[in-house]
């Protein structure tokens, strides 16, 4: 009896035992740092900062990129080169919004994407950056999963199943000529759940100073972070009010809330000299400690021809892509490779887990966005507007 007592933990041990798998999973789990130049938040070195007080030298200066697993998921930081700007206490430049309502998680003035390519497979997965970035994704790096971390992820994430269901309804009608309301609802299920599958805008979000963590769920990224796994990390400038500038919500090109670049100095645009190409991309910095890659890749482009800069990933054990052609592969990566250079490199129609949405759901979440004072008025109207012309 006494040594069953004796076996037997007290209250403190049974709670250090129960917390200790929590502590030993989060100690085991690799983390990693990437460090990038400071003093590079130029682009190719043509960008020159808008005419405005809070967006200075340094305050998109992208100085390290880390992960870290938690109890509750990856938290990815970005350390920048001068203290996170806060929105409390601004006005946006149009409506003269308090900004803190639109942007409510303690910054403004940036995007960061990152692309993460799992597989390492040469050409296998997508090269295509969210809307607006100018640039694509090195095909070396093709990504699996992209996380976008911007100071609007409701209308952010909005926005971009918008995009996608023109893109799908438009290929529905080069194919079938008419298009029915099934056939549209089935557009929006399939918007639905490309964004979802691929892309994560964060919510929970922590800014300290000059460093912002954000957390990505594992079952998102499929797992862990990787050794093996590439980042294609760029930073762009956040246009917050881009959805109430005239002709900017269904603009040839939708942008998502990303600072454009413009010949002269200006309140919300990247500066360019006379003599700088006009289709230099908008991405301020990114995530290379080679001082040669950036200006070399971002300056790689041809607006003639519609080439856009394609940016290259980090691999974390600095090995090159396996090539896809000359190695032997998986069954898995042989059908990965038949996916992404398939029809449009779009997704097949999926499991039961993705949420079938209509485009009176997406109606119900732009009222939701507004309840919740997450967009203005204007915005919800033009939106509105956007999504009754697909009916
Ligand atoms: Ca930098
Ligand atoms: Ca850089």
């Amino acid at each position: 009896m006494n040594a069953r007592a004796r076996r037997s933990p007290g209250p403190l041990l049974a709670a250090v035992l129960a917390a200790a798998p929590v502590y030993a999973a989060a100690a085991a789990e690799p983390s990693f740092v990437l460090e990038d130049l400071k003093g590079d938040d130029h682009g190719t070195g043509a960008l020159i900062y808008p005419n405005r007080d809070d967006m200075q030298k340094g305050d998109l200066d992208l100085v390290s990129f880390e992960a870290e697993e938690r109890g509750d998921g990856i938290w990815f930081t970005v350390e920048m080169g001068q203290p996170i700007r806060d929105p409390r206490g601004r006005v946006t430049e149009l409506g003269q919004t308090p900004i803190e309502r639109l942007a409510r998680h303690g910054f403004y003035t940036f995007n960061v994407d990152v692309y993460v390519d799992t597989d390492r497979i040469a050409g296998a997965g997508e090269t295509e950056a969210v809307p607006g970035r100018g640039v694509t994704v090195d095909r070396t790096y093709a990504w699996e999963k992209a996380i976008v971390l911007t100071p609007r992820p409701d209308i952010a994430r909005t926005m971009l199943q918008i995009d996608f269901d023109q893109q799908y309804e438009a290929e529905l009608r080069a194919e079938k000529g008419r298009t029915s309301k099934e056939d549209l609802a089935a557009v929006a299920g399939r918007s639905e759940q490309r964004v979802s599958d691929l892309y994560f805008f964060p919510d929970r979000i922590r800014v300290l100073g000059r460093r912002i963590e954000f957390m990505v769920p594992k079952e998102f990224l499929g797992g862990a972070p990787a050794p093996t796994w590439a980042y294609t990390v760029i930073v762009t400038g956040a246009d917050l009010e881009q959805t109430g500038r005239p002709g900017q919500i269904t603009p040839r090109r939708p942008t998502m809330m990303t600072m454009p670049v413009a010949r002269g100095v200006r309140w919300s645009q990247w500066g360019i000299r006379g003599d700088v190409d006009e289709g230099m991309p908008p991405v301020v910095d990114l995530l290379s400690s080679d001082p040669n890659v950036q200006p070399t890749v971002l300056a790689d482009f041809d607006t003639v021809a519609g080439r856009l800069a394609a940016v290259p990933g980090i691999p974390l054990d600095g090995k090159p892509a396996v090539a896809a052609s000359g190695q032997p592969l998986t069954m898995e990566q042989a059908a990965r490779i038949d996916e992404a250079a398939g029809a449009g490199a779009a997704p097949a129609p999926g499991p039961a887990s993705a949420e079938k949405r209509t485009v009176p759901a997406r109606l119900r979440t732009l009222n939701q966005l507004l309840d919740d004072g997450l967009i203005t008025q204007a915005e919800f109207d033009e939106l509105r507007r956007k999504i009754l012309a697909e009916l």
